[in-house]
């Protein structure tokens, strides 16, 4: 997690002063890169105390093509949902193909192509569909009552990748194992395009959890080992109001690691709960209060 605090640090002292459609202002760079190695541990920021349930709970939603606040426990997409709660065909409905304008379920499809091809090059998701992308001059609520996106996707396209581990990689990973000549052990990573990330409360607090988890449920559930999740961004920003809080972060001693472990087998992706997943070895500073650009 030091590259990430790394990119704060980047943001604040070569970031551009740009304006931005909350009109909030932000420090910004354009293109970077963090590796997390889930081998090593599991990437949560350890330099404020993160609710990782609420990010966790977030992407089980996704998973099972959700898109309406009323059946997010934790109250994070409020500010953007109509009066009915919708948020438009946002994340789950393209992910899980459930637009008339994108009816193909990319999930299912990924999770079968990593089964039949593990060496295809094809394992693409993308909630990226230009026919239901929100109209810029329109506020969220405004875009999502019509049918739209309440808000374009951030974390646009991720890609999945399977290799066969190494002899060493297998004995660190389960020391006392050794498979003989059985299969190799295949390691699964996972690549997030994100287009634009509020870095200290979405991108590196939220976001890198959240695809990390991810990770590590698509390979549990192949009976692979996950391997590394590699964030790649584009408009990597800091709102003005937050520069504060990321100033206090950067003064605290990163701590190490904690670790995830999947604690049930569902047959189904979609079928995981936040009580499926355990963190343990979180001894995070204190939390920040960030404010939240809408
Ligand atoms: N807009 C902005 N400005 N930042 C984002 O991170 C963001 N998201 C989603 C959509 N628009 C965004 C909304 N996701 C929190 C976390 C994620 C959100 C929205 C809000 C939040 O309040 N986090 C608090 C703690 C939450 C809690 O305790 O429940 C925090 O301190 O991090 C991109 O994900």
């Amino acid at each position: 997690m030091r590259a990430y605090l790394d990119l704060f640090q980047q943001i604040l002292e070569r970031g551009a002063d740009k304006g931005d459609r909350t009109g909030t202002g932000t420090l910004s760079l354009f293109g970077a890169q963090v590796r997390s190695d889930l081998k090593e541990g599991f990437p949560l920021l350890t330099t404020r105390k993160v609710n990782y349930r609420a990010a966790f709970e977030e992407m089980l939603w996704f998973l099972r093509g959700e898109t309406n606040i009323n059946t997010l426990p934790a109250k994070i997409w409020d500010s953007w949902a109509d009066a009915t709660g919708s948020l438009g065909p946002i994340y789950g409905a393209q992910w899980r193909g459930q637009s008339p304008n994108q009816p193909i379920d990319q999930i299912a499809q990924v999770m079968e192509g990593l089964r039949t091809h593990p060496d295809s090059r094809r394992h693409v998701v993308s909630a990226w569909i230009p026919a239901d992308l929100p109209e810029e001059d329109r506020l969220p609520h405004e875009n999502a009552r019509e049918g739209r996106m309440a808000l374009a996707p951030c974390h646009t396209l991720m890609q999945l990748y399977t290799r066969p581990l190494s002899q060493e990689e297998r004995l660190s990973l389960m020391p006392g194992r050794d498979s003989g000549g059985s299969a190799p052990e295949r390691g699964l990573s996972l690549q997030l395009y994100q287009r634009s990330a509020d870095m200290p409360v979405g991108g590196a607090a939220f976001n890198c959890p959240q695809y990390a988890m991810l990770t590590h449920l698509i390979a549990f559930q192949l009976g692979m080992v996950a391997d590394e999740f590699i964030h790649t961004i584009g408009d990597a920003h800091i709102y003005k109001n937050q520069i504060e809080g990321v100033k206090e972060q950067l003064a605290r001693e990163p701590r190490p690691l904690p670790h995830l472990r999947i604690t049930a087998r569902r047959e189904r992706i979609e079928d995981y709960t936040a009580e499926d997943l355990e963190v343990s070895d979180y001894n995070p500073h204190p939390a920040i209060k960030f404010p939240i650009a809408v």
